[in-house]
Formats: structure tokens, sequence, C-alpha cells
């Protein structure tokens, strides 16, 4: 067996610093990665939870609160936290690790920041394959935290079986939040720091914005205020509903959206806009020139 192989063996059976290691060996596609992938397996069903919302919105205070919750039940709880920072800094994973500091000690909860794409935010390029790997590990719930910028809360819809908005009463982000099309992937709603003025009219809001459109006027809007654990329990309640009630179509859409973006994925691996203009730059003085013969012959892979 390689190495790579051996290593997720010993992901499979627990082993928390091969699960770290094993991730690194992903997010950089190192040797072996995709071995790694090619025998994960899928036969353990781990509900994922996207935990998304505004910069500043209690999202990691929310996590560390829900996690704990999760491991006094007895649960074993992954955290991957998507961080807009660069992996080469360690302030932000000190940073992370400052905020959901209680779990440092706590054998049952295992927490990882990656990085993200760009530096605006939005999800790493290997989340949803960490995220697989992560499943391996014999966790109860995989929660992911992703700050709510640009397409990262479509993104994240698409890889979770549960997506949670966090927002907070009175914040400036909030009409940016609501208008950007993620109430209508959001699965629940939380409104953060009730603890501050404007909480229920903003539930009250937030619900009239909702019945306002057919789609998923049913969607739960609940109260936390994380960093003392209140709401919590019923936020964790109706995780569990949401996850219970998904119906197999709906997996199965969750599951071809996953394909699709990892097939994307392969067949743009080759394309880059350099090697292009090269190709180019000789064919295109040619009086026989053809852009749309160049692309049809490009995407069969028949480079002349
Ligand atoms: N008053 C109050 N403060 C809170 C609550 N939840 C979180 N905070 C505080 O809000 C600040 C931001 O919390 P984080 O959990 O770091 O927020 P975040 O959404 O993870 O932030 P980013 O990851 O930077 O986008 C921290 O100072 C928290 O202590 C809450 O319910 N009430
Ligand atoms: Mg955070």
């Amino acid at each position: 067996m390689n190495t790579a192989l051996e290593l997720l063996e010993k992901v499979s059976n627990g082993d928390m610093l091969a699960l770290a290691r094993a991730i690194s060996l992903v997010e950089n596609e190192s040797e072996g990665y995709q071995d790694i992938l090619n025998a994960l397996r899928f036969d353990r069903l781990v509900p994922v939870t996207g935990i998304t919302g505004p910069p500043g919105a209690g999202k990691s205070t929310l996590i560390n609160a829900l996690a704990n919750h999760l491991s006094n039940a007895g649960k074993k709880v992954g955290i991957l936290a998507v961080d807009p920072t660069s992996p080469f800094s360690r302030g932000a994973l000190l940073g992370d690790r400052v905020r959901m500091g209680d779990h440092f000690r706590n054998p049952n909860i295992f927490i990882r920041s990656i990085a993200t794409r760009g530096s605006l935010g939005g999800l790493s390029a290997k989340t949803l394959e960490i995220t697989d790997l992560m499943k391996q590990a014999g966790f109860d719930h995989i929660l992911i935290e992703t700050v709510g910028v640009g397409q990262s809360e479509v993104e994240i819809a698409s890889l979770a079986d549960t997506t949670v908005l966090v927002l907070v009463p009175g914040a400036g982000d909030e009409v940016q939040a609501l208008k950007s099309g993620i109430m209508e992937i959001a699965d629940l709603f939380v409104v953060n720091k009730a603890d501050r003025e404007g909480a229920d009219a903003y539930v009250r809001h937030i619900q009239e914005m909702l019945g306002l459109r057919s789609v998923n006027s049913h969607v739960p809007v609940l109260k936390t205020a994380a960093h003392t654990a209140s709401g919590i329990s019923e936020l964790a309640d109706a995780i569990d509903a949401h996850y219970a009630a998904l119906v197999p179509s709906t997996k199965l859409h969750l599951l071809a959206e996953k394909a699709y973006r990892l097939i994307r994925e392969q067949r743009m691996k080759d394309l880059h806009i350099e090697e292009l203009e090269q190709a180019l730059l000789e064919k295109s003085k040619s009086g026989e020139f053809n852009i749309y013969r160049f692309a049809s012959e490009r995407a069969s892979n028949k480079k002349e």
C-alpha cells in the first residue's frame, strides 16, 4: 500500500494527526492526493452543516457553542473554517483557535482552517474534497464556516446538507445579505446577537421577506446569543430536523451539483489563457483561421 493510502487508513481509525496531514496533502494537491480521494468511502452518512453570514456576525462563536452542545451530547464534531486569509499567515489560524479556544483540549472536537481561493473570501478550491475526507474520520457532525461574500454562500449551499445564514440585527450588511440571493438557498436563518436591541423586530422583518417568496416561506428563523450559548439547543434541533427531512430527490440533486463541479474542474484543468495566446499567435494570422473551429478542436483535445 502506498503512503497516502496508509495515511487514509489512519484517518479512518480516527487518528486526528493523520487527518490534519491528509487535509494538507489534499489542500496542496501533493503526491497521492488523488489516490486518497479515489479511496474515500461514502457508506457512512455524516451531516454537514454550512454556517455562513457577513464578517463578524458571530459564526465562529456560534460554531463554538454548537460544537460544545453536540460534544456534551457525546457527539464527535469536525469543524472546517474556510478562512479568507492565507494559510501561511499563522495569525489567522491562531485567531480562529483563540476564538474557538474552548475546544483545544476536547478530544471530541477537531478544528481546521483552510485558505480561500482569493483574497476576497469564497470557498477554498478543495472544500468539497476536504469535507469528504473529514467524513472518514468518524465524526458525527461536520460544521463548515464560510464568510458570506459574493458567491461563497451559494457554493456552500451545494456542499452542505443544511445551510444556516447568520445575521445580526441592525448590521450594515443586512440589506445586502438579504438581497444577494442567499434568501433562496438558506435552510435556516439565525438572528445572532439577540441580546442586542431590535432582535425581535429583525426576526419579523426576515419572516416578512420570506413570506413574500413562495419558495421558502417555511424556513425557520431562530434567535441566538452565541456568546452565552442561548438558543443553541434549539438551533441544533432545527438542524437535525432539517437533515432528517431531506428527501432523496434533494440528496440526489446535491450529489449531482458536486459531480458537476468536480467534472468542470477536471475539464478546465489544462485550460490556460497564456497557453491559448501562444497557440493563437501564429494561427490567428492565417486567412483560414476560424475561432469556432479552433475552440471546438481544443475542447475535444485535438491540439494541432
Ligand atoms: N453581544 C454579542 N456578541 C457576540 C455574539 N456572538 C458573537 N459575538 C461577538 O462578536 C464578535 C465576532 O464574533 P465571531 O464569532 O468572531 O464572528 P465571525 O462571524 O466568525 O467573524 P469572521 O469569521 O471574522 O467573519 C466577537 O467579539 C464575539 O464575541 C452574541 O450573540 N452577542
Ligand atoms: Mg469566524
